[in-house]
């Protein structure tokens, strides 16, 4: 497993496209033990673990689950030989991985996520760390809401982030512009690829407009060894993330 070919574009960029990054057998592996965790384990999580979309029929879908590393699957998953290696040769040093996210826009659901920079909430000094985000049942695409970067926006800095009232995006970037949307370029990708953006990557999704297919995500994060946390600002997040919580949507 060599993915050293895709550390140029993604430092160049802040992000790469890697497709059919898992085989069929992984995706249907994978895509199994997440439907069994959303049927089965997400429904005696705590609401600050899971988060649901309303449906108009009174039902509910899943929309996020976080700390999947509860279910003994996931936890093992967080050392998976082929996720570890492309976020090392991204990277070019050794990495630790946090517990992997569910992130599922359900059909004609209202959840757009807000323009953000990761590192608002993972605090990383220096900014040595890497996000992927695997398609797991449908296309990621305009109409499902797929992911929308500007491109060498992770070379400027972090920008001044203000409250969402999102739960689960619980800070957005408090001036993005014109200028930023027409920088924009939208990323489709297949049930099996996986997108990997750097933690100052700018990146949004519009909502899923689809009448029926779910744009489900699943999240593995991890950093450099090069890496430390600033537990200053971590803190911070998670308070605006507990008032989300509790008086977001
Ligand atoms: O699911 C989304 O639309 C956004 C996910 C995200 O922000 C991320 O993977 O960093």
């Amino acid at each position: 497993m060599d993915y050293v070919k895709y550390r140029e574009p993604f430092q160049r960029d802040g992000y790469v496209h890697v497709r059919g990054f898992l085989t069929s057998q992984e995706l249907v592996e994978l895509r199994k033990e997440i439907h069994r965790f959303v049927a089965e384990v997400a429904p005696a999580l705590p609401d600050n673990q899971v988060f649901y979309a309303d449906r108009a029929d009174g039902g509910r879908d899943v929309r996020q689950i976080h700390r999947m590393h509860c279910d003994p699957f996931f936890e093992a998953y967080q050392s998976h030989v082929k996720w570890t290696a492309l976020a090392r040769d991204l990277l070019g040093e050794p990495v630790t991985c946090r517990s992997p996210i569910y992130f599922n826009k359900p059909p004609e659901s209202d959840f757009p996520t807000p323009p953000h920079q990761d590192n608002c909430a993972f605090a990383l000094n220096p900014p040595h760390g890497v996000e992927m985000l695997l398609a797991v049942d449908e296309n990621f695409d305009e109409e499902t809401g797929c992911l929308r970067y500007v491109p060498g926006s992770h070379r400027e800095g972090l920008r001044k982030h203000t409250y969402s009232g999102v739960r689960g995006f619980a800070l957005e970037i408090a001036d993005f512009g014109p200028e930023d949307a027409a920088r924009e370029v939208a990323v489709e990708m297949e049930p099996g690829d996986v997108l990997c953006h750097h933690p100052l990557m700018i990146h949004r999704a519009h909502r899923n407009t689809s009448p029926d297919r779910s744009r489900s995500g699943f999240s593995m994060w991890f950093r450099g060894e090069s890496a430390r946390i600033e537990s200053g600002q971590t803190d911070a997040y998670d308070q605006n993330a507990h008032r989300a919580q509790e008086f977001g949507w």
